[in-house]
């Protein structure tokens, strides 16, 4: 499906790469994908997988002036988390038995069962949780298009533009956009708001996403978007 036609409204340019970025706030939303203490604390998912959570905690700062710059600009913002329903009925036995983690999604740990809604790990991390009137999705895989209704979202509100955050870069973020990309979006990636556990796959994920063009988008820092 694609975006409908935006409302009317005045017109920002951010300095970005490959080139400027211009969107209109009331057609553009703020998708903070999966800041969530599974990934960003010691005990949870990441770390479970043999990651280094600790270069995770840098973006959290970026990310909450990010937000407050959406919320003050009056964006539509859009929280995802990356869980599954305790009964792991969303949860593919591929996704669950893949390699070999220290504790599986399901599995009890120090911040709840692993990667299962509602338990602490699932939660975001302290600064980054919804307000009242903005959007939660709820995502079992990757990407937040797949079996989520973000297009509903997005659609009814007649966004066309998506600004993101999050992590991590070139798992879920960079999947995303590039759902969004090929759903019609213009989509920009906040460079400071984005991290990884592999500083150099970041750094690749941003390369790539505005090579050739912008073949999937756009990337800015956040002092030139926090300027718009
Ligand atoms: N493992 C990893 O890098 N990421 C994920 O599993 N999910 C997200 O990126 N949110």
């Amino acid at each position: 499906m694609s975006p409908r036609m935006p409302a009317a409204g005045v017109p920002r340019t951010v300095k970005a790469r490959p080139f400027d970025f211009a969107f209109d706030p009331n057609a553009t939303a703020l998708v903070m994908i999966d800041m969530q203490r599974d990934f960003i604390e010691p005990g949870g998912f990441g770390e479970s997988l043999g990651n280094d959570v600790g270069h995770l905690a840098k973006v959290v700062g970026p990310a909450m002036d990010l937000l407050a710059w959406a919320r003050m600009r009056g964006l539509l913002v859009v929280h995802t988390r990356e869980c599954h329903r305790p009964d792991l009925s969303d949860c593919p036995p591929a996704k669950r038995l893949r390699g070999a983690p220290s504790t599986r999604i399901g599995d009890p740990g120090p911040m709840g069962r692993i990667l299962i809604d509602g338990e602490p790990g699932a939660d975001f991390v302290p600064g980054l949780a919804p307000l009242p009137g903005e959007v939660e999705i709820v995502k079992p895989g990757k990407g937040a298009f797949y079996n989520t209704t973000l297009t509903h979202v997005l659609t009814s509100r007649r966004i066309t533009h998506l600004v993101f955050g999050g992590v991590t870069t070139e798992v879920c973020v960079q999947t995303t956009m590039r759902e969004a990309n090929d759903r019609g979006y213009d989509c920009l990636l906040v460079e400071e708001a984005t991290g990884s556990y592999f500083p150099e796959f970041r750094d690749a994920t941003l390369a790539m996403i505005r090579a050739q063009g912008g073949i999937v988008g756009w990337t800015a820092a956040l002092a030139d978007v926090v300027r718009a």
